[in-house]
């Protein structure tokens, strides 16, 4: 969806003013070899679209080139303004301290993080350059929403630029018990950053104990429910906001003629009578060790039969210049190899593997034409593909099979939940699964599905906003 920039360069003051990592637009090159914009895909820019195109918006974040300075632009009804990334802060702010220290950090340390001092620095400096920009962009009186790990610093930094403003922060990933957050060399300054927020949302009401208790135990600050008292008297308030997807428009894609159409024709290419999915970012976050270990062993096993059985897994790349998701899709490659080496016949593959990624339209015929969703993170935020695979099955059949610990647990209860770390269980509850009655997966995919229409992106972004408005 192209739609026309405005190359002029403009001046915004905005009313409503979203801060993160990346700036909600991608560059397209087109046939003549001219470059434009396109709005980025994904729930977080659907859902505040809208609301900034109703409301004087600006979005501030990086445009994904280093070493590239623009201007701010216009696009879709939105004043885009770009923050210049040098390559040194690419690799030691994005993938050295967002990705090396706080990414694994928060993820309960399921791989080791890096504390290293360059790192912080570049942090502490890119951080101050989004609260800058945001501070020039922003009207008086405005509000300022900043998303996300990346940025943590930005709400103490721009409440001292701008103490008129209303400043909301979201933490998309978890946010990890005392005893694992106390490791940072710099954790007052990274509390202290993200408590200059009117609003700390988080996505469990477990991630804003925590903040609360360190804020308490480690800053020695008043704490009073979900409320904080900073060392100036002033209050902010930490709580739980599950962030959700576009639901409706999932299930009108998912229903549309042709991706039905896909979704038969994707059966027909794997030929199995079961299909079995899973759908991540190749992060050793999302649990595919333990998960395709236990594929095998099944399919090993005879428990699934080869034959008749597929599992189909989509690992879309992601930060592939960190060392350790080097390593990750190394291992995977092996793991999935070995399985197929043994087990595989002629054009039948027993773990059909994808290390690509696809267009929204072809993720929803893959989730509307897969038995079972196999999503077992380690420890994942929320996890957003389970909600996607609910929102697709209209019929209310097929099967999801949930980790623990990913966010998402705590509202579709009515999944198959397993701990992935336990691989006899969690073979055991794949079966079971994959065997239940039309009965009972109905049963329990109703269910899922009232949370997660009831539940959407749009009621989030409202929320949230309309208690920030109200502190
Ligand atoms: C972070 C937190 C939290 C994936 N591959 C393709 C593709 N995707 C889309 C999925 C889904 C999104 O990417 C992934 O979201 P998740 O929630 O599953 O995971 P993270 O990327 O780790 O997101 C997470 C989230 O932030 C939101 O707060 O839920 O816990 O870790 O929407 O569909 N989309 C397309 N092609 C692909 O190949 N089109």
């Amino acid at each position: 969806m192209t739609s026309s920039s405005d190359p002029q360069q403009i001046a915004p003051k905005a009313e409503f003013v979203v801060v993160a990592n990346r700036l909600a637009v991608e560059r397209t090159t087109a046939d003549d070899g001219s470059s434009g914009w396109q709005t980025s895909p994904g729930g977080l820019v659907t859902a505040l679209v809208p609301i900034m195109q109703a409301k004087d918006g600006a979005w501030v974040g990086w445009h994904g080139a280093p070493d590239e300075e623009l201007e701010p632009f216009h696009h879709d009804g939105i004043d885009m303004v770009p923050v210049a990334l040098s390559e040194a802060e690419v690799a030691e702010y994005y993938e050295g301290m967002s990705n090396a220290t706080f990414w694994p950090l928060y993820h309960d340390s399921v791989a080791f993080p890096e504390f290293h001092r360059e790192w912080w620095d570049a942090y502490v400096a890119v951080n101050r350059r989004f609260a800058e920009a945001a501070a020039e962009v922003a009207e008086a009186g405005g509000t300022v929403w900043v998303q996300d790990y990346q940025l943590q610093l930005v709400p103490k930094l721009l409440r001292e630029l701008r103490p008129d403003l209303r400043i909301g922060f979201f933490l998309h990933i978890p946010f990890p018990p005392s005893e694992l957050f106390q490791q940072l060399p710099w954790r007052r300054a990274v509390l202290e950053g993200v408590a200059g927020a009117d609003l700390v949302g988080f996505q469990v009401p477990g991630a804003a104990t925590n903040f609360l208790n360190l804020l308490r135990r480690r800053l020695g600050w008043e704490t009073h429910r979900h409320e904080f008292v900073r060392p100036d008297g002033s209050r902010g308030r930490a709580s739980a906001y599950p962030i959700s997807i576009d639901t409706a428009g999932f299930e009108a894609l998912a229903n549309s003629p042709e991706v039905e159409a896909r979704a038969a024709q994707i059966r027909e290419d794997l030929g199995a009578e079961t299909i079995f999915l899973g759908v991540d970012r190749l992060d050793y976050t999302k649990g595919l060790r333990h998960r395709i270990r236990a594929f095998g062993e099944l399919f090993t096993s005879g428990e699934l039969d080869p034959e008749k059985v597929v599992f189909v897994q989509v690992a879309t790349p992601s930060r592939e210049r960190v060392d350790e998701y080097r390593r990750l899709r190394d291992d995977i490659e092996l793991l999935v190899g070995r399985i197929n080496g043994d087990l595989g016949q002629f054009g039948r593959p027993p773990v059909n593997y994808l290390h690509q990624s696809f267009p929204r339209d072809e993720m929803a015929a893959l989730y509307r034409a897969s038995d079972v969703m196999v999503v077992t993170p380690l420890r994942d935020g929320m996890n957003l593909v389970a909600k996607e695979y609910v929102a697709c099955r209209g019929g209310n059949d097929g099967a999801l099979v949930l980790s623990e610990f990913a966010g998402a647990a705590r509202e579709l209860k009515q999944a198959w939940q397993v701990n992935p770390y336990d691989i006899d269980g969690m073979k055991a509850t794949i079966l079971e699964a994959g065997r239940a009655s039309a009965r009972e997966q109905g049963r329990r995919m109703r269910a899922l599905r009232k949370q997660v229409s009831t539940h959407d992106i749009n009621r989030w972004a409202e929320t949230f906003l309309a208690d920030l408005d109200a502190v």
